[in-house]
């Protein structure tokens, strides 16, 4: 390590003194005024990270659906995941050093992964339109290279874009070419592929020996529509499994399925196989009588179709276009099947969202004292409602959710929620107005 480039670079790209910052739900995220100290380091952490895993690493500069003034930064993992827990907490501890520990955090860090300081790493960059993302990604630029690190930036890209290239690179190939063609040929091929299959609806498939002995997962947030959840096990017969917000808390507890579906209900998910499986589905392929085959084909196709790197909007779209079509489905058909349940959604400003603390995958409130009691009594006023508050991992906020049988009820509860917070967990500013 080249320590005295390192304090060198480091001078460029100062922290500001006493800011604190947390690796989030979905990485850092904060006005991009206070980012660039975080970009240089996490370029830093990409190359350590890369060095341990002797593998490629992504660093992706977003603040997704934040105001335009924020922006943020994530690190993607060698298959395309999130950045593994202890890595998080190395990030919380690099963006929050002062200026004079910021090197001895950088080699503590070495020291308890074992990093090989000698072995080769390679970094790719992908950023957002935002204004500030140029920049900031130039930054991380700074820390990759600071620390000997190769690095391909590939400028603007979608997140699931950059968890592709990061997959595709660390599987020789296998799995596509770590290009932006490379991930449209993908996708469009499995795509034409599904929609020539129209014959075979799929059905056949459930009867297939496979399909009876599959562990089927379904995994939802808080903000599920209540109608989603029980048309999935009213209806649909499939368990549901309620976990924390953020893809990251869903993907894992997806991974314990054969099939596990999980989505938030931003339209953040996807649909995970697990390796045996697609294993099967490969075979079955290649080895049953023709329909059987044909349905088997037909799997794959869907596998190939879902990104497995990580939940993805365009590949979602694509997935369901397909299925409609071999179901034979319109948007309308496919729209009507259940009726979501009136829901409103709000934000509270508090002093300090931390004063909050939940439980039970987020759906009751443990902190502050009284609060969860009110939600509880205000609750029992409407039909089929339900509400709960959280504090928001990427926006210093306390989100409200109720859901009930009629809109009105459902605004009324969530204003009602929003008073308790504001006056329970210590809210500045104006006092939640009614009407949106
Ligand atoms: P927070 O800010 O923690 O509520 C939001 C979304 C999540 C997820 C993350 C990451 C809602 C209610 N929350 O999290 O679903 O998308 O951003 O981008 O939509």
């Amino acid at each position: 390590m080249d320590l005295g480039a390192i304090t060198k670079y480091s001078a460029l790209h100062a922290k500001p003194n006493g800011l604190i910052l947390q690796y989030g739900t979905a990485g850092f995220r904060t006005k991009a005024e206070h980012l660039d100290h975080v970009m240089f380091r996490m370029g830093l952490l990409a190359v350590l990270r890369s060095k341990q895993t002797k593998s490629t690493i992504g660093v992706m500069v977003t603040a997704s659906h934040n105001p335009e003034e924020d922006n943020g930064v994530k690190l993607v993992d060698p298959l395309g995941e999130m950045l593994a827990p202890s890595w998080e907490e190395h990030a919380t501890c690099l963006a929050n050093a002062e200026e004079q520990d910021m090197q001895r955090v950088l080699i503590d860090i070495s020291e308890k992964e074992a990093v090989n300081l000698q072995q080769d790493a390679f970094v790719v960059i992908g950023r957002d339109t935002r204004p500030s993302s140029e920049k900031l990604s130039q930054s991380v630029i700074d820390g990759v290279t600071v620390l000997g690190g190769q690095f391909h930036d590939y400028g603007l890209l979608t997140t699931p874009q950059l968890h592709y290239m990061v997959y595709c690179r660390n599987t020789g190939g296998r799995y596509g070419k770590a290009t932006i063609e490379g991930y449209y040929q993908k996708l469009s091929k499995a795509f034409v592929e599904l929609t020539k299959q129209a014959s075979c609806s799929g059905d056949e498939y459930r009867s297939l020996k496979i399909g009876e002995s599959l562990n089927i997962g379904v995994v939802q947030t808080a903000y599920a529509n209540g109608s989603s959840t029980r048309y999935l096990e009213e209806v649909m017969k499939v368990p549901v499994y309620c976990t924390k917000t953020g893809v990251k808390h869903l993907h894992h507890k997806a991974q314990e399925f054969d099939i596990g579906v999980y989505f938030e209900a931003n339209g953040h998910g996807t649909a995970l196989f697990s390796t045996a499986v697609e294993m099967k589905i490969k075979q079955s392929a290649e080895q049953l009588e023709d329909k059987k085959r044909k349905a088997a084909k037909m799997l794959e196709n869907i596998i190939d179709l879902f990104n497995q790197a990580a939940g993805d909007a365009i590949s979602d779209m694509l997935v369901i276009e397909a299925i409609l079509a071999l179901k034979g489905l319109t948007v309308q058909q496919w729209d009507a099947l259940y009726t979501d349940l009136p829901n409103r959604q709000l934000k509270v400003q508090v002093a300090d969202r931390r004063v909050i603390s939940t439980t039970d995958a987020e759906r009751q409130a443990v902190t502050p004292p009284g609060l969860q009691e009110a939600i509880n009594d205000l609750v029992k006023k409407y039909k089929l409602s339900r509400a709960f508050v959280r504090p928001s991992g990427t926006e210093d906020v306390v989100r409200v959710y109720a859901e009930a049988d009629s809109q009105e009820s459902a605004d009324h509860l969530a204003h009602e929620v929003s008073l308790a917070v504001f006056q329970l967990a210590g809210g500045i500013g104006e006092r939640p107005q009614p009407g949106f």
